[in-house]
């Protein structure tokens, strides 16, 4: 028998977080997401960051594609900084308590919930909505569920997933008016830095994003110092020189988006940037763009390569974290099945 359920009222400060291995990462995910795990490591407060394969297989993956870009991600994790013994490093699958929870939480969660997210409508816009995966809807169910699975307090994201984060806090009080209990903590989201949206090099209206099919609209980890310097040349702009402040930039989202991600490189804020720009034309900022982006990316790539010469070692790194993932998530979904009724007898 498990033990009783215990409610407790506050919660320790645990950070996790996710990415989905379901291409190359880029830019965006790099500056809204990864180079913000790497501080957060360092806060002192545990971090989990888990690769998310389970949310990866709501759009179609090839199997050998998404094990390498898995592996590939693990890979962009370390050489960015992830250290997988200060953090949990680990691929979601390889933790059953993810699938379990996320199943409790769609019998919480409501359909309409689901419907009203941004990223649902934007992934099956101009699609026959009726064709996508059940999965693809269910999606912030178990985004929910790998949060809630560690109880984590803390979620940094880029600003793309802060409708996601809304969902998990309303699941989190659903479930604890639900059973009459202060099981789940209600999540913080931490979106925060000089690019929390970068947007594609082709449309400053749209996301930078690893499924895009236009691989001239992202930069992606993998790129060379060559690819990303053409990237950057060839960047949509405007004819007009960098205004002398910020408010010049309102409705040139193309131009914001060049001068946020210097911003976000440089670690400057995006004012200060317009300040030392102020006036130039991007013939000059485009190559300054593209020597930073150079310069901060190749580390990491060099890095990325020669951790992936060797995936047994990064296949290791993940299996570790899993088991060190499923032994703080197991304890917490046993809780989970006793407040919710179900009778847990098993000899263990
Ligand atoms: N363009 C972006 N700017 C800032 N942050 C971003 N993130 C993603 N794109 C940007 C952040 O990266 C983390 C992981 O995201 P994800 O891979 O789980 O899913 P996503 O947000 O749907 O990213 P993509 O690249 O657009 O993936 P696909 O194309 O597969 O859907 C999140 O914290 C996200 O905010």
């Amino acid at each position: 028998m498990t033990e009783p359920v215990q409610t407790p009222q506050t919660f320790a400060p645990r950070i996790f977080s996710g990415i989905q291995p379901s291409g190359g990462l880029t830019l965006g995910n790099y500056l809204g997401a990864l180079k913000r795990f790497v501080e957060k490591q360092d806060e002192g407060i545990e971090t989990i960051y888990c690769l998310v394969d389970m949310h990866a297989i709501t759009v179609w993956q090839d199997p050998a594609k998404l094990r390498q870009q898995t592996r590939e991600a693990a890979a962009a994790f370390i050489a960015a900084g992830i250290d997988p013994k200060r953090s949990i490093l680990f691929n979601q699958s390889q933790v059953s308590a993810h699938a379990e929870l996320g199943w409790i939480f769609n019998c919480v969660a409501r359909m309409g919930w689901m419907g009203r997210m941004t990223q649902w409508k934007d992934k099956t816009a101009g699609k026959n909505a009726e064709a996508e995966s059940l999965g693809l809807f269910a999606y912030p169910s178990l985004m929910a569920a790998d949060i809630l699975a560690y109880r984590a307090t803390m979620v940094p994201v880029g600003e793309d997933q802060k409708q996601h984060l809304e969902l998990t806090r309303d699941i989190a009080i659903k479930f604890n008016h639900d059973y009459g209990v202060s099981f789940f903590p209600v999540v913080e989201p931490i979106i925060e830095g000089a690019a929390t949206r970068v947007m594609s090099l082709r449309d400053g209206t749209k996301k930078m994003s690893k499924s895009d099919p236009s691989d001239q609209s992202r930069i992606n980890l993998t790129d060379t110092a060559d690819v990303i310097a053409q990237k950057i040349r060839k960047a949509k702009t405007d004819p007009e020189p960098l205004p002398d402040h910020l408010d010049g930039l309102k409705d040139r989202p193309e131009a914001r988006n060049l001068v946020n991600i210097y911003a976000a490189l440089s670690g400057h804020s995006a004012a200060k940037v317009i300040h030392d720009f102020a006036g130039a034309q991007f013939g000059t900022f485009k190559p300054a763009l593209a020597d930073l982006a150079v310069a901060k990316l190749e580390p990491i790539t060099t890095e990325m390569n020669r951790l992936m010469q060797d995936p047994a070692e990064i296949d290791r790194i993940l299996g570790e974290g899993a088991v060190r993932a499923d032994a703080i998530a197991r304890p917490i979904l046993e809780q989970v099945y006793d407040i919710v009724g179900m009778v847990r007898s098993r000899p263990v």
